[in-house]
């Protein structure tokens, strides 16, 4: 396994609830190494982007209200391989199909409002990082 780099969000819900702490605790716990970090809130023409993979969807709509509602915590993170260890971390999209011990098991509400969002292939980390980092802000 080769070190690689991640993206991943903590989402309005967790941030609102106060998880933001635990939840970095977890991944640090993990062994990932924090490149950068920042609280922001996104646009509803920056979260459209994010997820315009999902534009077809019918939770398109309802994901990008929900990822405006307030602020999120975007992270690039490092580690040996990275992309599969944070969707571990993670759990599966549904709280309620995540494996004990998970993020989305501990705090998630629902496959909507699931408080945590990872990159799911290198192609995706690569336009995710770009898309909140510039190459030069991470250390
Ligand atoms: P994940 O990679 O685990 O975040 O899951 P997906 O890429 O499949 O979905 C991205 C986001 O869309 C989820 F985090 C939440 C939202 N979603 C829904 O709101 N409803 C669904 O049925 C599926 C996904």
């Amino acid at each position: 396994m080769s070190v690689e780099r991640t993206f991943s969000m903590i989402k309005p819900d967790a941030v609102a609830a106060g998880q933001a702490g635990e939840i970095l605790s977890m991944i640090e716990q993990a062994g990932f190494r924090i490149l950068g970090l920042r609280l922001t809130r996104l646009t509803d023409a920056q979260a459209r982007a994010f997820y315009e993979v999902h534009k077809e969807r019918p939770f398109y709509g309802g994901l990008v209200k929900f990822m405006t509602e307030g602020p999120v915590i975007v992270m690039a993170l490092e580690r040996e391989g990275a992309i599969t260890k944070l969707r571990e971390v993670m759990g599966a999209t549904n709280p309620a199909n995540a494996a004990e011990g998970t993020v989305r098991k501990r705090f998630a509400a629902n496959i909507e409002r699931n408080c945590i969002h990872g990159s799911d292939a290198p192609e995706t980390a690569a336009t995710e990082l770009r898309f909140f980092f510039s190459t030069a802000e991470l250390v």
